[in-house]
């Protein structure tokens, strides 16, 4: 007997006592072990059982990523082969009833949306299948019918220019340049900026004099690479008029940031409301990804970027009482009180592509330097008589690190994103959240939680853990396990322990948190955003799947017996949905984040710069 066996037996004879009883224990007892773990190994797997670790390591143990990749490909061409079957050429697929419906003016919308997501993966068999509808896509509708223009250019004109990128097939240049000269009369206003909808084949328009924020702010990429592609001025016009409104537009009741309602006849403002989700999202991301887009030419587009981060971070970012989730929040239509926005708590899946879009930006601006080397003086961004009620919010944040606070920002923000999936028995995220307020509301003041009473407690509270040099996470940003309310606890009524109540409880299919994922995981290289992608994943298939595609759910925290499902699969599921998470399996990078720059549909473009020539033709002044 080896010292090993010796000890073992030893061991045995504890637990079972005398020697006589020892050898049939030890086997009985050593069968049980190894059925219990069989079984346990097996039931885990059957049933994805959460992990006992916050980020579900042993998921990454089990499948592998290119096997990810793969089922996520899987996964679209279900949902494709379900449209194509029962839909095609109308704009999505009803997936509850094999049905069609022409929401998006009835050219083959998830068609256009999802070439380049094809490219991506590989199908060469759908994306020649589905280049004859796009050539022969007759871009007209019956009168007194518009198309909207937004979602037009976000998801048509967008497809098109990046599957142009992507394969170099020539048509498809020539459908974006004739869909956007169709839809050129929309920017018949005094200054030029574009309305709600028009018809393309009568060339009428219609619209409010106000306009929404996103809906006018939101082409800029897509006309600047129109421009470059076809060397036409006025595609180039479009964009910069764009950016010079906004660039002269009167803020100071806003603090510099640029509120939902426009007034499409002065070019400025006209309400108060501010936020990062619903009506404004688009807008704030296409600052910096048409600054990154033109080779960080336009530097409009980047001052206005970081006026509105600082505004944001300053005034809009919060921290829940007791779990410490970092989340973002919209203001009411009341003006500002004390230079400070007053908040509604309210924190949306749409507002989820922020965290993306700030490491992107912490991840490609060079802003711990921005004055050395961009001459951008955060102190004189907030001082112009144009934005007077922000000064405070410039001057706290001229003294910190800005790269370090926009990266803290992005992880706090995603894992709350990715927390909303989590805390809800289906595994996904609802459409909308509303935090508790009041007194219970806390700040870090560097040693411990203390209830608010600052105007700017968290960038305070970053700085201080920062100078501290503490090892651990910063306030807001530490991994944290999900709450998961049971049955009778949602029934009773009055769950606890999660911060928030669920506001609009339906799952939309949406991109936005697994977009921040793949950015955080791109450009952190932490393997932990990558395995919450997986987990998102699963849950997708576990609940949404459907006979023929994937479906939106009702509810995301009722599985009574299963989670009720809605009859939609909106086109953006296959553009971006599916696209982010099989780029973040994919372990080669087909898309280096300083090389390409996503539209807010999802649709890549490379980056470029202005030439000599271009500069003079277009007379390109920044
Ligand atoms: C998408 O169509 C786009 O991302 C848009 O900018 C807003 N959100 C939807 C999907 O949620």
């Amino acid at each position: 007997m080896n010292g090993a066996e010796m000890s073992l037996n030893r061991v045995y004879a504890r637990a079972f006592g005398s020697q006589r009883y020892r050898t049939p224990y030890r086997n009985i007892a050593l069968l049980a072990v190894l059925l219990l773990a069989v079984y346990g190994l097996y039931y885990s797997w059957k049933w994805d059982m959460p992990s006992l670790f916050p980020d579900d390591q042993n998921q990454t143990i089990r499948v592998p990523s290119h096997e990810r990749a793969r089922r996520v490909k899987q996964a679209f061409l279900h949902a494709y082969h379900g449209y194509e079957r029962y839909a095609a050429p109308s704009d999505e697929l009803l997936p509850l009833t094999n049905d069609k419906i022409n929401n998006f003016n009835g050219w083959g919308l998830t068609i256009f949306d999802s070439l380049d997501t094809m490219l991506l993966m590989g199908l060469q068999e759908e994306f020649d299948r589905a280049l004859p509808f796009v050539e022969q896509a007759n871009f007209s509708i019956s009168e007194n019918v518009y198309a909207p223009y937004f979602e037009t250019v976000i998801r048509y004109l967008g497809g098109l220019l990046s599957a142009y990128a992507l394969s170099k097939n020539p048509m498809l240049l020539r459908r974006a340049d004739e869909l956007a000269s169709k839809l050129d009369p929309i920017f018949n206003t005094p200054i030029g900026m574009p309305l709600f909808s028009v018809n393309p084949t009568t060339g009428e328009t219609r619209g409010p004099e106000i306009g929404i924020l996103a809906e006018i702010a939101s082409l800029q990429m897509e006309y600047s690479y129109l421009a470059k592609l076809t060397g036409k001025k006025e595609y180039f016009e479009r964009a910069d008029a764009v950016i010079k409104t906004l660039a002269n537009a009167r803020l100071d009741e806003t603090g510099g940031m640029f509120p939902i309602g426009w007034n499409l006849t002065s070019g400025q403002p006209a309400d108060y409301r501010l936020s990062m989700g619903a009506q404004a999202d688009s807008a704030h991301e296409y600052l910096l990804k048409h600054h990154l887009l033109t080779g960080k030419t336009d530097k409009a587009s980047l001052e206005m970027y970081i006026r509105m981060t600082t505004f944001m971070i300053t005034n809009l970012l919060y921290v829940s009482p007791n779990r410490h989730l970092l989340y973002v929040t919209d203001t009411g239509n009341v003006p500002m009180q004390k230079g400070k926005a007053r908040p509604t708590r309210i924190f949306e899946h749409l507002s989820c592509f922020l965290p993306g879009l700030l490491a992107l930006g912490a991840h490609t601006l060079p802003l711990d330097r921005l004055q050395e080397e961009l001459n951008i003086h955060l102190l004189a961004l907030g001082n112009t008589s144009s934005f007077g009620k922000a000064g405070y919010g410039y001057e706290v944040l001229a003294k910190y690190d800005l790269k370090q606070l926009h990266l803290w920002a992005a992880e706090g923000l995603a894992q709350t994103c990715w927390l909303t999936y989590a805390d809800q028995p289906t595994g996904l995220g609802p459409d909308e959240i509303v935090f508790t307020a009041g007194e219970n509301q806390k700040i870090w003041d560097g040693t411990r939680w203390k209830n608010e009473f600052e105007v700017y407690p968290w960038i305070e509270s970053v700085e201080k853990w920062r100078r501290s040099g503490s090892r651990g996470p910063a306030p807001g940003v530490a991994d944290k396990l999900p709450v998961v309310y049971s049955q009778e606890e949602r029934l009773s009524g009055k769950p606890r322990g999660r911060d928030y109540a669920l506001f609009k409880s339906q799952y939309l299919l949406r991109p936005e948190t697994v977009e921040s994922l793949y950015i955080l995981w791109r450009t952190t290289g932490n393997k932990k955003w990558r395995d919450r992608g997986w987990s998102i994943f699963e849950a997708i298939e576990r609940h949404t799947k459907t006979a023929s595609g994937y479906a939106s759910l009702l509810s995301v925290d009722s599985l009574m017996p299963k989670a009720p499902k809605e009859n939609s699969m909106p086109s953006y599921f296959l553009a971006e949905t599916l696209k982010y998470l099989y780029l973040l399996f994919l372990d080669e990078d087909p898309l280096p984040l300083d090389k390409w720059v996503f539209n807010t549909e999802a649709h890549p473009f490379p980056i470029f710069e202005w030439t000599e020539k271009e500069r003079e033709m277009f007379r390109i002044d920044y």
